[in-house]
């Protein structure tokens, strides 16, 4: 008795100790901190954790906290294929009717003969919602919550007749764990009640050896989940009426987490309660503050490689949501900016890390059954987007999930490819789900689009580009790459018009209809033609396939230039200047494709430059990230950055929108409604405008804005297998550092500075700001 005593006094001397030092170096350190002086009140003010597998968002309400939950395979629908057996027989008679602009009987057929079946891919679903209620603690002062990037701890502390409360919430990956820490400053005066609910019909809860448990079925599929809290406390545990009363307690620690049947696309036959027990098993041996230690080792090792200083932080004792108000006021925060990156970071190490689902609409956040668009993964911009911070902002290993789901689509899409096309490989349109759904979907101006798998591709190519890692290039990208440019090699089809290779039946993403011929196809298309081409001469193989893809690049209809001097986003020189569509695909070729730059194609880019000032700066969040990227491509910083006055916007409520994009109080990026991707696009943006390496060189501050005149950035990464440190003050370098990764020749650019020099892998090289070695 008294050892068990000595043992939880010990514990909970630590666990002070560890949350005041915790505490001391938040305080030291707003600049890595989103922070409240209230509780949430909507879904979008609360604070999101995450673990690629388990995600929750954190309201810091007081006298009932809520912390809604996601298990990140729990989707509506089964194993499944969506081929439409027998569309190719229609293949021909829709290609005909376009060639003769019969478009509306185009659609017609496309919309009888061509779509998936069913026409609609399955939703992402919320898991429950754990509350913990405290009882007496209406009255509170001294109120805070905070979501610390630093160490992905979320914090809440208040005080209730001059008691310290604290709170604190992790996602560890290591332990697939959701733990909640409880804390009270006064011996044994914590009393609270856990318990479970969800939006589902079908919900259980229950108590067994020690576990709180929540059972849900989702109403429309074959998938079904366990989430499991067990408590741990120096207090006294009690169980009835489905809630858990935790009393007389200093401290108690909520273990939560969840699982369900899915195994993968194919296999629903896992068993949720022994995944779960497994998954909490540990609890048994390890303390609080070491799961703490361990998923702080655990993240950090991912997010302290990069670090970004863009000057002025003047604002940032300024509680978040204040801070975002008066942004929209005054634009005069590039702290902010920065913040904003490091929290894109941040939300990709939380959504997506090896062995879990991709990151998806919403990340891996979402409180809805039936959520915006499902919140699955739409290939023609959102999921790509997702994944423009990966390589670049030194997290490349979060990018392993998204591979996966390109192997598991280039699995699911061969009989897509069959059926209707006739061709073989394998094909992916503008979706996917959870059972990787590859066939055209929802309506044919939208979903007969069957570039997705080029767009997908592009992603392995970069990441062999970035890390120059051989062994995934030969086992995974080529191979990959190689089936998607057979169906597009056999897909392609002569313009009688022109003579041209086209890409038709297809759409210029959402926008104009269907079409034969859109721009951005061919872009797509040429360019993995290319990647493929590149990996077999690297890879020494495949010569007669890569000569015949080499003989089709130069017939595929070329970038060209309309009558407004716009990049032509059709075949046929028909765009509206006064179109202010949200998606701008035709100048993927500028970002994030590499078709059209400035040192092999100056007039293209011109024309593209062209196009996007026709389309204007307004848009959706995930256009407004996107479109920071083009303009840090054509050079122009200030526009770039002028983009932020739009994303951060403050925004509220949940309603659909397809104009005017913002940020909601926990700066997640509002479409509107909350869309993950905006986060990613615009933190890849800021990078985009201090460092590119998509031409032959490295080039460094390419588009630096006036507001970020001076910084510093380090952990940046470049193509080539290079990582890169520099500072610059008053808009001029000052110094560089490179790290060799791969050992490649260097080759770097500042302005009209040059410099080429051979490397070591594993060397650093130091440079003067005039690139002197
Ligand atoms: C495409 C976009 C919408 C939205 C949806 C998820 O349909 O046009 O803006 O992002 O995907």
């Amino acid at each position: 008795m008294k050892t068990d005593n000595l043992i939880k006094t010990g514990l909970l001397l630590l666990v002070i100790l560890v949350a005041v030092s915790c505490n001391k170096v938040i305080k030291d350190d707003n600049r890595l901190r989103l922070f409240y002086n209230q509780p949430a009140e909507e879904w979008t003010e609360a604070l999101p954790v995450g673990n690629g597998l388990l995600g929750a968002m954190v309201y810091g309400t007081v006298e009932k906290e809520h912390i809604q939950f996601n298990e990140e395979t729990l989707w509506t629908g089964k194993p499944h294929d969506y081929a439409h057996k027998g569309a190719s027989n229609y293949l021909e008679e829709i290609r005909q009717l376009l060639f003769e602009g019969k478009h509306e009987e185009a659609r017609k057929l496309s919309a009888k003969e061509f779509l998936s079946i069913p026409v609609r891919q399955m939703a992402y679903q919320p898991f429950g919602d754990l509350f913990i209620e405290f009882p007496g603690h209406e009255n509170y002062t001294d109120y805070k919550r905070e979501l610390n990037l630093a160490n992905a701890v979320c914090k809440t502390s208040y005080k209730v007749d001059n008691v310290e409360y604290y709170r604190e919430v992790i996602a560890s990956y290591p332990h697939k764990t959701i733990a909640v820490n409880l804390l009270s400053e006064r011996k044994n005066s914590l009393n609270c009640t856990v318990s479970f609910d969800a939006e589902h019909e079908f919900k259980k809860v229950a108590y067994k050896d020690g576990m709180l448990t929540l059972e849900v079925k989702v109403k429309n599929g074959a998938l079904r989940g366990v989430a499991g809290a067990r408590i741990v406390t120096d207090g006294k545990l009690d169980y009835a009426g489905g809630e858990v009363s935790v009393s007389e307690a200093t401290n108690a620690t909520i273990y939560l987490s969840a699982a369900t049947n899915f195994i993968n696309f194919r296999d629903v036959s896992n068993d949720p309660v022994r995944v779960l027990r497994s998954r909490l098993a540990y609890v048994e041996s390890k303390s609080y503050p070491d799961i703490r230690k361990e998923h702080i080792e655990d993240y950090q090792e991912l997010f302290n490689r990069f670090t970004i200083d863009l000057g002025t932080n003047s604002r940032d004792t300024l509680a978040t949501d204040e801070r975002l108000r008066s942004y929209a006021r005054s634009n005069d925060d590039p702290g902010l900016v920065a913040l904003y990156m490091q929290y894109g970071r941040y939300l990709l190490i939380s959504s997506s890390r090896e062995g879990t689902q991709p990151a998806n609409l919403q990340g891996i956040w979402n409180k809805e059954l039936k959520p915006p668009w499902e919140s699955k993964y739409t290939t023609n911009i959102n999921a790509e987007m997702n994944y423009w911070p990966a390589e670049l902002l030194n997290l490349s290993e979060c990018h392993e999930p998204f591979f996966r789901l390109i192997e598991e689509c280039a699995v699911t899409g061969q009989s897509i490819a069959r059926e209707h096309y006739a061709c073989e490989g394998w094909v992916l349109h503008h979706n996917t789900d959870i059972w990787r759904g590859a066939a055209p979907i929802n309506s044919a101006p939208y979903g007969v689009w069957p570039t997705g798998a080029a767009w997908v591709c592009s992603h392995l190519w970069e990441h062999y580009q970035f890390t120059q890692d051989i062994t995934f290039l030969r086992d995974r990208a080529y191979p990959v790459m190689k089936e998607a440019a057979r169906f597009y090699s056999q897909f392609l089809v002569e313009d009688p018009g022109t003579g041209w290779l086209i890409s038709t039946p297809s759409n210029s993403p959402e926008n104009g209809g269907l079409v034969a011929g859109p721009t951005m196809d061919h872009q797509l298309i040429r360019s993995l033609f290319r990647y493929c081409i590149q990996s077999a001469e690297i890879l020494g193989v495949d010569d007669e396939f890569t000569g015949m893809l080499a003989k089709k690049v130069d017939k595929i209809a070329p970038n060209q230039i309309g009558q407004y001097g716009q990049l032509q986003e059709w075949l046929e020189d028909k765009d509206d200047p006064d179109n202010k569509h949200r998606h701008v695909s035709h100048l993927w070729g500028v970002h994030p494709g590499n078709d059209i730059n400035r040192e092999e194609s100056p007039e293209l880019m011109e024309a593209a430059k062209q196009s996007l000032l026709f389309r204007g700066d307004d848009a959706t969040g995930w256009s407004l990230g996107w479109k920071i990227n083009f303009w840090a491509r054509f050079g122009d910083g200030n526009h770039a950055y002028s983009m932020f006055d739009l994303l951060f916007r403050p925004k509220g409520g949940s309603e659909v929108k397809l104009t005017g994009g913002g940020s909601y109080l926990n700066l997640f990026d509002a479409h509107p409604p909350f869309q993950i991707d905006g986060n990613f696009g615009a933190t890849a943006g800021v990078a985009e405008m201090l460092i590119q390496s998509h031409m032959s060189y490295i080039d460094l501050l390419p588009a630096l804005p006036d507001a970020l005149n001076t910084g510093f950035i380090s952990g940046v990464c470049a193509r080539g297998g290079f990582e890169l440190a520099f500072k610059w003050t008053d808009g001029i370098l000052q110094e560089v550092e490179v790290l060799s990764r791969a050992g490649k020749k260097c080759y770097l650019q500042n302005g009209n500075k040059k410099v080429a020099f051979d490397t070591e892998a594993g060397k650093r090289y130091r440079l003067t700001g005039d690139l002197e070695l």
